[in-house]
């Protein structure tokens, strides 16, 4: 399979070529903010006794607030971070739920393991529906108001537009290490987590589970049975751009693949989870396109991805560069272990930096 090249021909320094790929992902994918809010501001709404979790870590909640020309959006961040001495690593998790912990996040077991976590429900930020006029559009409505639909950014866009929302606020609290923030997100807000990493360079590390189409998937050379740009574009299209959904049927014409989406995280870390039944979302696709997005890293004379000749059966973990992969039996789910992978990535990444 051929695939457009992440390095050009003639040598550039690796943040301009950098800035290009992303470029292309927001021109052609996923839509860029028109613009940005004028102000930030970050207020705590409530805390729970010290008694919680036996004492082990403080559990409060924020507000972020961003100030617009048109008004002003507010939406909640939900930390739970680790008592006791030093800096603790962290995840900004972008989250299917309100609530903490819940189905698809250990609260306890992640703040045992040392780690912060700051929550974002992502329906809190806008709906995971196509614009109107309903009050659940939030942040939507600042963004989208007066901008003509074709020139729209998609709902991701968004959704990783408050990662970076959520990361600014992080940097206001005590006990959390700014240099090891990294963002996390399963499916639809896997595929969040590596945009908003590729666009945020202050993310020392993203992670993806089972993210798939427009995630950590190629859209090139897919499965039978894996999602494709027109399966994607026709559920949810309000996620892209309007013209993504042209390339349906056209993958051979993209001028990117999603390896242009890991690579714009080069030379930060990022994690690619997969589960070996999660047809939809290609795990072989997933670890292709890790593959592939090697030669950014190799570019600048780091590990990339610690490819295997064949695949191995899964369970398995692939962390030796720069480009971290695991695999789990079982299917599409943020499960215990997707976390215990992430965390064991993000603590072995944390002890040097790439
Ligand atoms: C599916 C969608 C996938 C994936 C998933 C999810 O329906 O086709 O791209 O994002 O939803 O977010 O759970």
């Amino acid at each position: 399979m051929l695939l457009p090249r992440l390095i050009t021909e003639s040598p550039k320094d690796w943040e301009t070529r950098r800035k290009e790929l992303v470029k292309t992902l927001l021109d052609e994918e996923y839509g860029a903010l028109p613009f940005r809010e004028k102000s930030l501001a970050f207020g705590k709404i409530s805390e729970e006794p010290s008694r919680y979790m036996g004492g082990s870590a403080s559990r409060t909640d924020h507000l972020v607030r961003a100030v617009f020309d048109g008004g002003e959006f507010s939406f909640p961040v939900r930390a739970v971070i680790p008592n006791g001495e030093g800096l603790h690593p962290f995840f900004i998790f972008l989250n299917f739920y309100p609530e903490i912990p819940n189905l698809y996040y250990p609260a306890e077991e992640l703040s045992d393991l040392g780690f912060g976590v700051l929550s974002v429900y992502y329906k809190d930020v806008t709906c995971d529906r196509a614009f109107d006029s309903s009050p659940d559009q939030g942040a939507a409505r600042f963004f989208y108001d007066g901008v003509p639909e074709d020139e729209r950014c998609g709902k991701l866009t968004i959704w990783a537009w408050a990662a970076s929302r959520a990361l600014d606020l992080a940097l206001t609290l005590p006990g959390l290490d700014p240099g090891r923030a990294a963002v996390i997100g399963h499916s639809r807000l896997g595929k969040t987590a590596l945009l908003a990493a590729a666009l945020d360079t202050r993310f020392f590390a993203a992670f993806s589970n089972d993210s798939g189409c427009s995630g950590a998937a190629l859209h090139r050379g897919k499965g039978d049975k894996a999602e494709s740009i027109e399966a994607i574009t026709r559920t949810f299209p309000y996620w892209f751009k309007k013209n993504f959904a042209s390339y349906a049927g056209r993958e051979e014409e993209l001028i990117f693949d999603q390896h242009w989406l890991l690579g714009a995280i080069c030379p930060r870390f990022v994690c690619v989870g997969s589960a070996a039944g999660d047809l939809w979302a290609d795990p072989d696709s997933e670890l292709n396109c890790c593959r592939a997005a090697s030669e950014a890293w190799e570019s600048l004379g780091l590990e990339g991805f610690d490819a295997p000749e064949s695949v191995p059966e899964a369970p398995f973990r692939l962390f030796g560069g720069g480009i971290g992969y695991y695999r789990r039996p079982g299917k599409h789910f943020f499960r215990r272990r997707d976390w215990l992978d992430a965390a064991a990535f993000m603590l072995e990444k944390s002890s040097r930096k790439n």
